[in-house]
Formats: structure tokens, C-alpha cells, sequence
């Protein structure tokens, strides 16, 4: 592997060789993070990087797509199939990005929308003041009850009696529980409001039948296919068909120029993995390995936003340990344990600091870790949190069964 990158160019052959092994030497707990398979890698690695592909399969601006169009086909095939859905763009660079074309297909500049707030759960990309959705749209937030940390589904309901927006938008990136799609659709129909989900976080366990989907009631349902698709960095936009003209046009070329035709095929691969038996197994036990580590944390004592999770990730709250998110991040960090310190519902801290620490099981779900591991790695947190020095060792010692990428460290 690498022969004439560690040839030509020493140092970025450097960077990426440190980066493999810490990606196998650390636990990674970021909720929004996995690894792909060899086959994705590959795809991602290919000469379809070299093709300009503008339009659609069989409707391109330039010559030579034949076999691009292949690779673009399969993947919206075997995202209908994954999902269910009537039509699919695969080409959004990102999740933002294929947010971004359904606010440039439902909402002109300075109108309102109803969204989850970020410091409650949601996303920067659902109107936080220092993005594009913010500053180009009128965001009206949501947020979550301070007791029981569940989406405030009635305060959902008042705003868009009161502002009656164009578009709702639900999805988070922080909640740990089901979101009740069809009680929102209905929401949104009661006051003639599009209806957009971006299931970014969950969109492998929708896949998987491990959260209720979206797809028979949003106008629109959004993703990026990394995260527990454990795809390609990169999104998507599913739609109803009575849409996909007009979204197809925002994507290209309201907002984007060339599709990355080997992010594409890559996509395609991962769709194709995520299509097979074990797919499911895969994402049941990302779900029963994120309630082992809930309980593992609730018996030594920490707070969780929710008290547990239903979904592949669990929210701490750092106060029950006399300590902010910031601290505990980068007490794990130095156990190569990696984590993102997070807001809580109602956090006094900055962004910068915060009160808590958001943990995921995707990634270590993909290297075939189980409940029992889950127990093992609670315990090396906290004794990491604690600030036992002796943590980062037995982290690797651990990571040792569970090999990744070694064909990537030869
Ligand atoms: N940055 C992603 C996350 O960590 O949730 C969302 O885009």
C-alpha cells in the first residue's frame, strides 16, 4: 500500500501513516465517525476522481460518463432499496451541503423555518447564526423538555401555529432518543409547512429498521453517508418524486459544480454492504452496545441527558463528576480515547467549554466490539477521567484484538 506516495512525498505519507495507526491504536467514540470497509477505501481511491460528470446519468454536460453513470446508478438504486425512497440525489458534497439544497428549494432569503435548536441537540446547519441557514433564513427553535430531555414536541406545535414557516425541519445531532417523525409530518401539514428530516446521526439504523424512518412522511429526508451508514464522507438528499426536479437543479447547478464521481462510487459500495443480512446485525448491535455503555456509566455514577439512550449514542453530563466537558475530553484524549465535549440541554458553559461529553458506539461497533467490551471500556474511562496515567497503555494493549487497517501500516 503506499508505494508511490511514501516514494514521492515522505511527509503527507507521514501524516497519513500516524493518522491509520491512531485510528487503531485509540478507541474512538465520536458519535458521527466510522471506518470503512477495504472495498469503500478502494472505490474512494480510484481514477473516477479524475472525471467531470455535470447533470445526471444518461443527461451529462460532458463526454466519457458512460461508466461514471454506471457507478451513479447503483448508487440511487441501492439507495431506493435501502430506503425505500421515491427519488434520490447522491451527488451533495455533504450533509451540509445537501441541507443546503433543500433550503435553496423550499425557502427564498429572510424566510422563516422551525428547527431543533443546536445547544438542545440539533445541528449548526438548522439555522445557527454563524451559518448559512442562519444568516440567510429566519430560524424559529425547538428545544427539548429540561426534565426529561425529550423533544418538546408541544413547544413544536406552537411555533408553527404562531409563525406558520414554509419548512420544519427535524434531526439531531446530539439527542440519544427516537424522534417521532409521523407526529411531526402531521404538525407540518396541519400549517402547510414542507417537511424535511436530516437523519444524519441515525441513518444507518433507519436503514436497519433500528429507528422508525422518515420516508413515507417527508417531503424531504437528508444524510450524509458516513456516519452510521459508514459510508464515504459525503450526503444525500431522498424526496418525494413531486420534488426531485427542483432539488436536482439546486444541487446542480444551483450550488455545486462537478460531482466527486469515486465519492460516488464509493457510496454506491457502501449502500451495496448495507443491503446485505449482516447489515442489521451490525446496526442491532450498535444499539445494544450503546444501552451497555448507558448502563455501564449510570452505575459509576455519571448523569445522562435522557437518563439512557434508544439510538447509538449516549449524552454525559459531566457536572455529576464536578468537571466540564472540555476537561473530560481532553483527560480521555490523553488516554487516546477519543470523544467531543458537547452542550447539554440548558448548558451554562460556553461551546467552548461545556457540560458535557457525547459518546457514540458505531466506530467500535464496526471493529467488533460487544457488550462486554463496552463494560471494559467504561471502566478505562473513568479511571482515564480520574486521570490514571496508566490508561493510555491498556487502551492499546485492548485495541490489539481488534485489528484496523493493517494492510494500511505495511
Ligand atoms: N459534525 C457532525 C457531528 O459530529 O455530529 C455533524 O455534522
Amino acid at each position: 500500500m503506499f508505494e508511490a506516495l511514501s516514494a514521492q512525498d515522505p511527509e503527507v505519507y507521514d501524516a497519513i501513516q500516524k493518522e491509520v495507526r491512531r485510528q487503531a491504536e485509540g478507541l474512538e467514540l465520536i458519535a458521527s465517525e466510522n471506518f470503512v470497509s477495504p472495498a469503500v477505501l478502494e472505490a474512494l481511491g480510484s481514477p473516477l476522481t479524475n472525471k467531470y460528470a455535470e447533470g445526471l446519468p444518461g443527461k451529462r454536460y460532458y463526454g466519457g460518463c458512460q461508466f461514471v453513470d454506471v457507478a451513479e446508478n447503483l448508487a440511487i438504486a441501492r439507495a431506493k432499496a435501502l430506503f425505500g425512497c421515491d427519488a434520490v440525489n447522491v451527488q451533495p458534497h455533504s450533509g451540509a451541503q445537501a441541507n443546503m439544497a433543500v433550503f435553496f428549494s423550499v425557502l427564498e432569503p429572510g424566510e422563516s423555518f422551525v428547527a431543533m435548536s443546536l445547544s438542545e441537540g440539533g445541528h449548526l446547519t438548522h439555522g445557527s447564526p454563524v451559518n448559512f441557514s442562519g444568516r440567510l433564513y429566519r430560524p424559529h427553535h425547538y428545544g427539548v423538555h429540561h426534565e426529561t430531555h425529550r423533544i418538546d414536541y408541544d413547544q413544536v406545535h406552537r411555533l408553527l401555529r404562531d409563525v406558520r414557516p414554509k419548512l420544519l425541519i427535524a434531526g439531531a445531532s446530539a439527542y440519544p432518543r427516537i424522534i417521532d417523525f409521523q407526529k411531526l409530518a402531521g404538525m407540518a401539514q396541519e400549517v402547510g409547512a414542507k417537511f424535511m428530516t436530516d437523519i444524519a446521526h441515525i441513518a444507518g439504523l433507519v436503514a436497519a429498521g433500528e429507528h422508525p424512518s422518515p420516508v413515507p412522511y417527508a417531503d424531504f429526508v437528508t444524510t450524509t453517508t458516513h456516519k452510521t451508514l459508514r459510508g464515504p464522507r459525503g450526503g444525500m438528499v431522498m424526496m418525494k418524486e413531486a420534488e426531485a426536479k427542483v432539488v436536482n437543479s439546486r444541487v446542480f447547478p444551483g450550488m455545486q459544480g462537478g460531482p466527486l464521481m469515486h465519492v460516488i462510487a464509493a457510496k454506491a459500495v457502501a449502500f451495496g454492504e448495507a443491503l446485505r443480512p449482516e447489515w442489521k446485525v451490525y446496526q442491532q448491535q450498535i444499539v445494544k452496545n450503546a444501552k451497555a455503555m448507558a448502563e455501564g456509566f449510570l452505575s459509576k455514577g455519571y448523569k445522562l441527558i435522557s437518563g439512557g439512550t434508544d439510538n447509538h449514542l449516549v449524552l454525559l453530563d459531566m457536572r455529576s463528576k464536578g468537571m466540564t466537558g472540555k476537561a473530560a475530553e481532553e483527560a480521555l484524549a490523553r488516554a487516546e480515547i477519543t470523544v467531543n465535549k458537547n452542550m447539554i440541554p440548558g448548558d451554562p458553559e460556553s461551546p467552548f467549554v461545556t457540560s458535557g461529553v457525547r459518546v457514540g458506539t458505531p466506530a467500535l461497533t464496526a471493529r467488533g466490539m460487544k457488550e462486554g467490551e463496552m463494560r471494559t471500556i467504561v471502566g478505562l474511562m473513568d479511571r482515564a477521567i480520574q486521570g490514571d496515567p496508566k490508561v493510555k497503555d491498556e487502551v492499546h494493549e485492548f485495541c490489539k484484538s481488534f485489528p484496523l487497517y493493517e494492510a494500511w501500516t505495511r
